[in-house]
């Protein structure tokens, strides 16, 4: 059933209300309903949130919108934080104004024998009963008392509806949000989908030929940005609860200052997977890795729990340097690690370092990926519920602007969220942390494609 507002008010009326689309459907209208306070209840009782849409016979269109359901009762207040009443035109002239609610906890008033009520001080008590039509018009007989429950600013009673009750239509529509399509389709997100991604990933090996034990990847990023974090988080996932091998936390210079070549396993008694997780000491601005330590890293000389040394770089003569690194040692697949709440602000120093370490990955012809942690800062929805994250629009604009500072495809660019509050494991944030796991795999199978061609 078709109403009279235009789709330009109905946007109007989705900015008024906020957070994105709607659908707005029409409930009930006088003009193919009847003026009748029960037929108002058949009709829009128990429907969630509406807009109640007046049009007066001098061309003004006003009304209220609540988020509370309507009901039959014999009087009652709901609360309401969102509601509001509004102008969409004055005298016939497009004039959008918002009157948000002053007293919400009596925001609007439900009683069987009236039709809408937004009041606290009958500030909009629309009708009661029956009304009848003459010459296709309808006299309210409610009052209209305006700014007790609502902030009307200086709107008075004569520029919000004419002070005149004369009406030519009166409707209520629903108002529904309209679900969006993910940004990034994956497609699952139930318990089993987590069993089948812990199983792939259990099961996955460098390609044959290769002649590769492992896939050795290595965690690139700024101090804090969860580089260890993320190791806990998928070793947290395979041993069934949140462990802490790596040491993580916050402070001024890194928290990492050995270089750790992490194996990942279910249980002592299982066999570690195909990967090393390599964890490294933060990027600072002025000191941390620098281009030729990165080199000796990504060549395989460092050994496993090398203590960096801020003031006595990786060279030939350190402890235990590996002189001639094998395959098997070098990295794969490079993952720079960046904290998400932050990422728009880092400095320009930090993004010069960073420009510099991408270079010196992408000369060795080593696929790189961009992992973006602590999302749920970014979006409070992604924050309760992370499976929500490929429909969230700040972490859709996250990711954007992190591929474009990285010059990475934006499908190289993955959100998570790390285990660092929780106690226990939860199926949301596993998911998508393996999802991400799954893609730096894929990522460092390419690299190794391109050996086989070589
Ligand atoms: N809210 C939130 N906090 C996180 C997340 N990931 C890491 N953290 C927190 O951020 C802080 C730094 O995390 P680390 O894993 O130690 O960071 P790092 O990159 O290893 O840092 P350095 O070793 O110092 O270079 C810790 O307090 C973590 O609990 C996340 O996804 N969300
Ligand atoms: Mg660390």
């Amino acid at each position: 059933m078709a109403g009279t507002i235009s789709i330009h008010d109905k946007k109007q009326l989705e900015r008024y209300i906020q957070g994105g689309p709607k659908q707005i459907s029409l409930l009930y209208s006088f003009t193919i309903d009847g003026a009748d306070s029960s037929t108002f209840h058949r009709l829009c009782d128990k429907q969630g949130p509406t807009v109640t849409v007046i049009y007066n016979t001098q061309g003004t269109v006003y009304g209220g919108y609540t988020e509370i359901s309507w009901t039959s009762e014999d009087g009652k207040y709901y609360r309401d934080d969102h509601a509001f009443l509004f102008q969409l035109y004055r005298n016939g002239k497009n004039n959008p104004m918002k009157f948000p609610v002053k007293m919400p906890e009596k925001a609007i008033y439900c009683i069987n024998s009236n039709g809408p009520i937004f009041e606290g001080g009958h500030d909009m008590k629309t009708f009661s009963g029956t009304l009848t039509i003459q010459n296709k018009q309808y006299t309210l007989n409610g009052s209209f008392s305006l700014d007790s429950t609502f902030d009307m600013g200086p709107c008075s009673i004569e520029q919000f509806c004419n002070n005149t009750k004369t009406v030519i239509n009166f409707e209520v529509y629903s108002v529904s949000d309209i679900p969006q399509p993910p940004w990034r389709e994956i497609g699952y997100w139930e318990r089993q989908d987590l069993e089948r991604l812990k199983n792939e990933i259990n099961a996955w090996s460098p390609p044959r030929r290769i002649n590769l034990t492992t896939a050795n990847i290595l965690f690139l990023g700024p101090v804090g940005a969860g580089k260890s974090s993320f190791f806990n988080t998928i070793s947290s996932i395979f041993r069934g609860h949140v462990t802490g091998q790596a040491v993580c936390g916050s402070a001024e210079q890194s928290i990492t200052s050995k270089y750790h070549m992490y194996r990942v396993r279910g249980s002592a008694l299982t066999k570690p997977m195909k990967f090393r997780l390599c964890d490294t000491r933060g990027i600072e601005e002025n000191q941390g890795i620098d281009g030729t330590e990165l080199n000796y890293i990504l060549e395989g000389n460092v050994p496993n729990e090398y203590q960096f040394n801020p003031s006595t770089p990786i060279s030939p003569d350190t402890t235990g340097f590996v002189a001639s690194p094998t395959l098997n040692h070098k990295i794969h697949c490079v993952c720079f690690i960046i904290d998400g709440s932050t990422a728009s602000v880092m400095s320009e120093k930090m993004l010069e370092k960073i420009k510099a370490l991408q270079s010196t990955v992408r000369q060795k012809g080593l696929s790189q990926v961009v992992l973006v942690t602590k999302i749920d800062k970014v979006c409070s929805n992604v924050e309760e519920d992370v499976s929500t994250v490929f429909q969230s629009v700040a972490i859709q604009e996250l990711v954007d602007t992190v591929s474009n500072i990285f010059g990475v495809p934006r499908n190289h660019v993955l959100p998570v969220k790390n285990y660092e509050k929780e106690i226990n494991v939860r199926d949301d944030i596993s998911l998508l942390a393996l999802y991400s796991l799954r893609q730096i795999l894929r990522a460092s199978e390419d690299f190794m494609f391109n050996l086989l061609d070589r």
